[in-house]
């Protein structure tokens, strides 16, 4: 849960760049959360590990500082070559991305309250991610958010400290989540990406 404090000073969103770095770092620590709730969750940290060792590969072999500089080299080749591609930088950051704006509901969801972590989590799923997955992969999804820790347990492992603790913190690291999402969508909708197949 260390994502939205790496990710640098608020304010940056309209125009704004995001650094690499520390997206990706975020994401390590997401997944590391994920994989601590235990095996159920497996299947969905996995796919996350091979886009972020992907995206990883990408910014050592080209030193990308930032998700713009990626978006920029890799539109270079022109956009057909790009849509030609199943291990882009830029569809890879296209689903993380739609899976940050799961993570963002989700999280808004716990903060305000709603003690079913499994119905909290199924339905920003549903607002988000699932209309980008086919039947079989929404199906143990949801059957995997069934096994979601209650509201107090899961506060207790964000390991923030106190329940009030851990809801201000989701307080302060939202709006971080938020600009992250709201840039990355400008970016894409910019460059015309939001399809990427
Ligand atoms: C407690 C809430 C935590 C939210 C963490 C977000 C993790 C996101 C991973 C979701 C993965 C679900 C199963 C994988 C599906 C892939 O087929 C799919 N990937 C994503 C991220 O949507 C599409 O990737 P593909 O097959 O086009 O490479």
């Amino acid at each position: 849960m260390t994502y939205a404090k790496r990710i640098g000073p608020r304010g940056a969103a309209g125009g704004g760049e995001v650094l690499l770095e520390p997206y990706l770092s975020g994401w390590r620590g997401l997944i590391r959360f994920l994989q601590s709730l235990g095996a159920v969750f497996s299947f969905i940290s996995k796919d996350a590990v091979a886009k972020v060792a992907l995206l990883e590969g990408h910014q050592q072999q080209h030193g990308f500082v930032s998700l713009q500089s990626l978006v920029q080299h890799e539109l270079a080749a022109g956009p057909a070559a790009l849509r030609a591609r199943s291990d882009s930088g830029c569809r890879t950051v296209l689903r993380l991305h739609r899976a940050l704006r799961w993570l963002q509901l989700f999280l808004e969801g716990l903060r305000s309250g709603e003690p079913r972590t499994s119905v909290l989590c199924t339905d920003a799923y549903n607002a988000s991610l699932a209309q980008h997955h086919p039947w079989v992969v929404r199906k143990a999804a949801t059957v995997a958010f069934c096994a979601l820790p209650s509201r107090d347990a899961f506060l207790e492992i964000m390991n923030v400290g106190s329940q009030e603790e851990a809801v201000a913190m989701l307080g302060e690291a939202i709006p971080y989540i938020g600009d992250v999402y709201s840039i990355t969508q400008e970016l894409f909708t910019q460059h015309k990406l939001l399809d990427l197949p």
